[in-house]
């Protein structure tokens, strides 16, 4: 049947009822997006292998509770919408090898997987449902810009996943996961500096970005020794180093979230906000780093995307060089 691009629309576990842009073919409707590479999700029943294309009557998908199994998936393609949009509006990047191709999710894999990850190998997306217990299912914006965001790492700086690059590879992810969740803008789930809260029974988010050695494991400062820590835990000097220039150092309240960011040398750095602090990590990403990158080379990194983006002699510039320093790296 021929193929058509329609207006959809969908209730999420976590985003609430949302537009989605999907696909008409004859009588039937599939989650599949045109307007953003033909990118679409599909339901691994809870197995691991063979998933089976959604489609629909009427094109309203879920229902907001996870008896239906559309749900989920609701979440998942509006994740990878606004991710896309994210990349596009803000950098003018086509999809995440940017090249105008999309990708795909697999939801509902296995049982009670207790993980979401990205392949570059299937260029797709899977998420588990969690164990109910200590997860939920693994579907939120920022994990869906996390998971993305390190194929957009892979395509580009190609971090490799261990010691520092590792570490910094994921910081990556946590930092355009967390301004994927700002730019969406969604209602129930505005946006924060903390990794995963709604993905946790609990609430506790897995990390947060002003404070990382506030999880317990991850690390606040950098030292000669980080690079043997898990890449989940060494993430935290990007991720510290991220706040303090995006918002700053001590106490603020964003979207009526506290925050207190200590700063590991002492000084005192004055916020650039969001907009500015990504356009220098996303200039250091695509332009300076490579496979081997370390934080004193990072630091290196995003002082040549400030210098270029708005000049040495810029606020933006001093701010990227305090806020390194707030992170132990200098
Ligand atoms: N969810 C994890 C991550 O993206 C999967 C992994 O360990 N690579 O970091
Ligand atoms: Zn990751
Ligand atoms: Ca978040």
């Amino acid at each position: 049947a021929e193929e058509q691009t329609v207006d959809g629309t969908g209730t999420g576990f976590n985003v609430g009822t949302v537009a989605l842009s999907t696909t008409r073919s004859g009588s039937s409707y599939q989650l599949k997006d045109p307007l953003r590479g033909d990118t679409y999700t599909i339901d691994m029943n809870n197995r691991r292998l063979l998933g089976t294309q959604f489609t629909d009557a009427d094109n309203v998908w879920g229902d907001g509770t996870l008896s239906n199994d559309q749900t989920i998936a609701v979440d998942a393609q509006y994740g990878v919408a606004e991710t896309w949009d994210y990349y596009l509006d803000t950098f003018g990047r086509r999809g995440i090898a940017g090249d105008g191709s999309g990708s795909y999710n697999r939801v509902h894999y296995g049982s009670g997987y207790n993980n979401a990850t990205w392949s570059d190998s299937c260029f797709c997306m899977t998420y588990g449902d969690g164990d109910g217990r200590t997860f939920h299912p693994f579907a939120s914006l920022d994990v869906a810009g996390h998971e993305m965001t390190h194929g957009v790492t892979s395509r580009t700086a190609g971090l490799v996943y261990r010691g520092e690059p590792g570490g910094l590879n994921e910081s990556m992810s946590d930092i355009f996961g967390t301004m994927v969740e700002f730019f969406s803008d969604n209602a129930a789930d505005p946006g924060d500096y903390l990794i995963g809260e709604k993905i946790t029974v609990s609430g506790e988010p897995l990390r947060y970005m002003d404070d990382p050695a506030k999880d317990g494991s991850s690390a606040r400062c950098w030292s000669s020794t980080v690079g043997r820590l898990d890449v989940h835990y060494s993430s935290g000097v990007g991720n510290h180093a991220f706040f303090l220039l995006a918002v700053g150092s001590g106490a603020h309240s964003v979207n009526g979230v506290a925050y207190n960011s200590p700063s590991c040398d002492g000084g005192s750095v004055t916020g650039i906000g969001n907009t500015a602090a990504a356009a220098i990590f996303y200039r250091a990403l695509t332009t300076y780093m490579t496979s081997g990158t370390d934080y004193a080379q990072a630091r290196a990194a995003t002082l040549s995307a400030a210098s270029d983006l708005y000049g040495t002699g810029s606020s933006q510039y001093a701010a990227t060089a305090a806020a390194w320093s707030g992170a132990g790296v200098s």
